[in-house]
């Protein structure tokens, strides 16, 4: 006898999308919030909060849950004017969870264009965690009010590479907030349900790093950067140095032609004319330069 595959009722899926919705729900979040200096993190965690200000954490009820975010100081859009205290201070947020985070709230704001230089900062502070990392962060999309009638999949699609690639890298998991409408609860209610689908995604996994090797690793980076700019200054130091031997060698060779020039006859000297001249069109960029160099 067929065995009859079950399939669920309308009723049943009511049922089980309700039982699905209780059994993700969370009695605590932990949350992290980084970014871009003033892409709106601070700004964020006062709506999740519903609350005016905190100070690096802040902890809360939320629709019944005990919720605590932790705010970053950020990193700059150019990642090279970051410091290494300023990414030690980043990285230190997440000492604040030693439990882990539920969380990792990527925030990039839609009043300006995701560039290039914002694509490397973040690629370059993510690589200071774990891969995994990418499991448990979640994009949280600033300035919602900059949409206007727009949508947030229009907007993704209309912008270049590096959007499309931070929503890739995140699995597709994005929320938008507008944080000038703090009293708009709703956006933070489907925020938490978008946090607890991911958890249950993960298995219930948090994000919980190992400090020691994230320390170590923004070690590492500031290491190889300083190791990068003395190679930097070297190969500039040895390419001018080269530079100036070819100079002088031409010139070496072009005082001697010339003295050679004055002992020969007439035809001599027409030939020897052609070299120098096919020597001058040539090098006339190095002629300038010796002219420079000699005065
Ligand atoms: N219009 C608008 N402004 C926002 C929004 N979120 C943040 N801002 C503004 O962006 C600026 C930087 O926000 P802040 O939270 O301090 O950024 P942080 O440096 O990442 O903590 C502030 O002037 C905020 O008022 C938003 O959703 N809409
Ligand atoms: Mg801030």
């Amino acid at each position: 006898k067929k065995k009859k595959k079950h399939v669920r009722g309308k009723n049943e899926d009511f049922f089980f999308f309700f039982w699905m919705k209780e059994s993700c729900a969370l009695s605590e979040v932990r949350i992290i919030l980084i970014g871009g200096r003033w892409s709106g993190k601070s700004s964020s965690g006062n709506t999740i909060l519903r609350r005016e200000r905190f100070e690096c954490e802040g902890k809360g009820e939320v629709d019944g849950r005990q919720v605590t975010v932790i705010d970053t100081p950020g990193w700059w859009k150019n990642s090279s004017q970051c410091t290494e205290d300023m990414d030690q201070e980043i990285v230190r947020g997440l000492s604040l969870c030693p439990s882990g985070a539920h969380a990792v709230l990527l925030v990039v704001p839609l009043d300006v264009r995701f560039t290039d230089s914002q694509w490397r900062a973040v690629e370059e502070h993510m690589s200071l965690f774990d891969a995994t990392v990418w499991k448990h962060t979640l994009v949280v999309f600033t300035y919602g009010d900059m949409l206007a009638d727009k949508s947030i999949e229009e907007h993704i699609e209309n912008e270049r590479y590096p959007l499309q690639w931070l929503v890739d890298k995140c699995e597709n998991k994005y929320h938008v907030l507008n944080n000038t409408k703090k009293k708009d609860t709703s956006q933070i209610t489907e925020l938490f349900e978008k946090i607890e689908e991911m958890v249950a995604e993960n298995s219930g996994r948090l994000f919980c790093p190992d400090m020691s090797d994230i320390h170590r690793r923004v070690e590492e980076k500031f290491r190889r950067r300083e190791i990068k700019q003395v190679l930097k200054q070297r190969l500039e130091q040895e390419y001018r140095r080269r530079e100036l031997e070819l100079l002088t060698g031409f010139k070496q060779t072009l005082i001697s032609l010339q003295t050679e020039m004055k002992q020969k006859s007439l035809s001599e000297y027409y030939a020897l004319m052609g070299v120098i001249n096919a020597l001058f069109l040539s090098n006339m960029n190095i002629l300038i330069l010796i002219f420079r160099i000699d005065g």
